[in-house]
């Protein structure tokens, strides 16, 4: 890699035998470090669900690769389009001992999660599903793991089926296994909720899914960024995450498929970089990776994606779960204090990510947001993207925080302060 990150590491200066320091590591991210506005406090960001923020080692990997060796890959014959071509392959290793997948070349760069499992619904979709057949997802999904099979039910005639949730916000395993029991050929659900940070069981709902018969999709959007996550571990067979959500660029993300499956799978787009032969009549496919690899990919998101990756190692994985875990504790704990707050999904830290949905009372999400920003405690309102799971909990819209390595306890404290704030103008 052109960026030695040895030195950011330095500068956090921390064993990795000790718990995470969110202040320490806050000192890498330049967006959290600015001049607040006049009078006001430091930004506490605490919308990393929806996208993190970048150390200045990702920033520098990436203005290394326009200032020193940007050019088109592949097909180069000249030094410095042979150099992107390396780091492009070369982080392609680093994403495939990153989720411990059994070679690089079961990794596709793409650009996003959605774009991940569009792939999975047109190519492997398509060659697969037919008229009556079962595709289950869950309650709990990011519209971007509903509607591509929305999409091919339509053009297929498959039937869907949806893994209904519990009060309490986890999935109803009962339903899933009822669900199974119908045989479905594809079963595509969350790892961690973006909504209500659930932790899904994934290594034995894959299982069963597989006992089923049915292929697996697993969104790893809210979990690859924060958690350990093995592919040979939880034996899935395809898996989506964005580069955007854990420290890297906004225009990388990865599909990790099994190698029979990508190999057996028809092109999802067509183009340059993809084929063997291309005639006036008929066309020869690339092997995969490049098969799925259509056109111009983002090169440099994509090189320095694996340098975020280095980064997030550096930090631990383990060790960035914990800090998640203590301070989505901390958290739960302090605002259980405030009169009239409900928040959703698990109640304790136990299966449960660092993401924080609630409402105050009758106080529409967006205002709460919106007062929180006047004390530069930056959160997200909406429906999160996740409107059947809105539905299922019988609201519009909640108001999320979720927590990422470089926050801690006065984040939290300021975020609580700011909603009591809420309560006060309210009452
Ligand atoms: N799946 C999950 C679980 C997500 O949280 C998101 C993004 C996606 C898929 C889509 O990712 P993309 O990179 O393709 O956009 N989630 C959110 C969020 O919670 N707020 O903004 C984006």
């Amino acid at each position: 890699m052109a960026v030695d990150t040895s030195t950011h590491f330095a500068r956090t200066l921390q064993s990795q035998a000790d718990p995470l320091n969110g202040a320490l590591v806050r000192a890498d991210f330049p967006v959290l470090n600015q001049e607040p506005r006049a009078g006001g406090q430091r930004l506490a960001f605490l919308d990393s669900a929806a996208s993190s923020q970048k150390p200045q080692v990702v920033i520098d990997a990436l203005t290394a690769y326009y200032e020193r060796y940007n050019a088109n890959i592949h097909r180069g014959v000249y030094e410095l389009s042979e150099i992107a071509t390396a780091h492009y392959e070369e982080s392609r290793k680093r994403v495939a001992r990153f989720i411990n997948a059994r070679s690089a070349g079961e990794c596709v760069f793409v650009r996003n999660t959605t774009e991940a499992i569009n792939l999975v619904a047109q190519s492997w979709g398509r060659a697969n599903i037919g008229a009556g057949d079962l595709i289950v997802f869950t309650t709990m999904e990011h519209h971007s793991n509903i509607v591509p099979w929305q999409l091919l039910a339509e053009e297929t005639g498959a039937r869907l089926g949806h893994v209904r949730i519990t009060p309490e916000g986890r999935l109803d395993r009962d339903h899933y296994a009822e669900l199974l029991a119908q045989e479905p050929k594809l079963v595509a659900f969350t790892h961690v909720s973006n909504s209500l940070g659930t932790v899904n069981p994934a290594r034995q709902m894959i299982a069963q899914a597989h006992a089923a018969g049915a292929v697996t999709v697993l969104d790893g959007a809210q979990s690859v960024p924060h958690l350990t996550v093995d592919v040979q571990d939880l034996d899935c067979d395809f898996l989506a995450f964005s580069g955007h959500k854990m420290l890297g660029p906004m225009g990388a993300g990865i599909l990790y498929g099994k190698k029979p499956l990508l190999d057996a799978m028809p092109p999802f787009l067509g183009g340059g970089s993809m084929i063997r032969k291309v005639t006036l009549d008929r066309t020869t496919w690339a092997d995969v990776p490049a098969k799925f690899e259509a056109g111009t990919p983002a090169v440099g998101d994509a090189i320095t994606l694996g340098v975020a990756m280095d980064y997030l190692d550096g930090l631990g994985l383990d060790r960035v779960w914990q800090h998640e875990q203590d301070l989505v504790t901390y958290a739960l704990d302090r605002m259980r204090d405030v009169p009239g707050l409900t928040v959703y999904g698990p109640q304790d830290a136990t299966d449960r990510s660092g993401v924080i949905s609630f409402a105050l009372g009758e106080v529409h999400p967006h205002d709460v947001a919106a007062i929180l920003d006047e004390d530069n405690v930056a959160v997200r309102a909406g429906h999160h993207c996740t409107q059947p799971l809105m539905a299922a909990l019988y609201v519009i819209a909640t108001t999320r925080a979720s927590f990422y390595v470089y926050n801690d306890h006065d984040d939290v404290d300021r975020l609580v302060e700011s909603i009591q704030r809420v309560a006060d103008v309210f009452r």
